[in-house]
């Protein structure tokens, strides 16, 4: 399928890359040198995937026009579509899969885990920078590519379908253990929702994706110039990216400890990411946004181990596994996150209001 795309010459190698739970990636390079990421959407995740390439055509243009007339180089690269030969921004193969090309950025690192304040404050000046670039963009403009996401009330209305008829036979006491912490958490997933509904918070666009390897660092200075993994670009609320980031930046134990129970939430990698993040979004953040972010840092974590815990219950079918029970291992470890940020409230609630 690189072959469907112009890449300017013949193609020198094809390898598998990253570590998407979601879509087939991989990195090719080019006779000329030139390296890209090709992908295959997984079809089964996003229903209409042409509306992703429709979304970062729009997007592309709105921040290329955002960034013109700046007098450097842009701080913050979001990469480029490569047209199929057919002039289409994307190649369907004879199976129906459906590929896309993209610019592969070069001299860039994908961290695993955040390891000083500087990264941290790198990763809030991203994220910060990626709200600055889009809050005038109309998220009307743009299609919604995974109906739903992050909508945590229609998970749990899942959740609840999926446990009533559970595709996993052995109740285990981990298993038993996220029943219980599900159910004893049931009015937590409509905060963020009912604030909409209240007019509270606002429709943006947002990433959708922003765990920290989707954060790409300038492999020679360190500094965060892109963020990538766009498919989940769509309308939705800021909320949902600041607390998938923390989410995932702020605990240094990652998404598959081997100890569920040593996940948490770092408070000083949290203040630093915070700290940024709001220097680039001050101008247009408003108090009902900044009442909310305790609200993003608890919610996120929980809603995915959610979707982790239902993919589990409906056997697997929505995250790549490699070894049955592996979903609820990622359940229990975003479950022992959410009970961090629940024992850190106070001080999450004061270090917002401090910054
Ligand atoms: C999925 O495939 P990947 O790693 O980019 C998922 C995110 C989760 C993440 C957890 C479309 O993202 O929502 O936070 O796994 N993406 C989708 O690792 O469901
Ligand atoms: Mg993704």
């Amino acid at each position: 399928m690189a072959g469907a795309f112009d890449l300017g010459g013949g193609i020198l190698d094809v390898r598998a890359h990253g570590q998407g739970l979601i879509n087939d990636t991989f990195l090719v390079t080019a006779d000329s040198g030139q390296r890209v990421i090709l992908q295959r959407i997984n079809r089964h995740v996003f229903p209409e995937p042409a509306r992703i390439m429709a979304n970062l055509r729009i997007l592309s243009e709105h921040v290329r026009k955002r960034q013109a007339g700046g007098k450097s180089a842009p701080e913050l690269r979001l990469p480029g579509i490569i047209p199929a030969r057919d002039g289409k921004d994307f190649a369907v193969d004879a199976r129906g899969g459906f590929w896309r090309a993209m610019h592969f950025i070069d001299n860039t690192i994908t961290l695993t885990a955040i390891t000083g304040k500087a990264q941290a404050e790198e990763v809030g000046f991203a994220l910060g920078r990626f709200h600055a670039l889009t809050h005038d963009l109309d998220p009307a403009r743009l299609h919604e590519t995974l109906p739903g996401f992050h909508n945590a009330p229609m998970y749990f209305a899942r959740f609840l379908r999926a446990s009533a008829r559970p595709r996993v036979s052995a109740a285990s006491r981990e298993l038993l253990y996220c029943l219980d912490f599900v159910e004893t958490r049931r009015g937590l997933t409509r905060v963020l929702e009912t604030a909409k509904r209240k007019g509270q918070l606002r429709m943006s666009v947002i990433h959708g994706d922003t765990k920290l390897n989707n954060f790409l660092f300038d492999a020679n200075t360190g500094r965060a110039v892109s963020l990538i993994d766009l498919d989940t670009v769509q309308p939705g609320l800021i909320h949902y990216d600041i607390g998938d980031c923390l989410r995932s930046c702020a605990n240094p134990a990652g998404e598959s400890p081997g100890d569920p129970a040593s996940a948490r939430l770092d408070l000083d990698i949290s203040q630093a990411i915070l700290e940024r993040y709001f220097a680039e979004t001050r101008g247009f953040l408003t108090h009902d946004d900044r009442d909310y972010i305790y609200d993003a840092i608890h919610l996120i974590p929980f809603e995915l181990g959610l979707r982790f815990f239902t993919d589990h219950l409906e056997g697997d079918h929505y995250f790549k596994t490699d070894r049955p029970g592996q979903n609820l291992h990622r359940a229990m470890t975003q479950f022992a996150l959410t009970l961090s940020v629940e024992k850190n409230e106070g001080k999450i609630r004061s270090l917002v209001g401090k910054l």
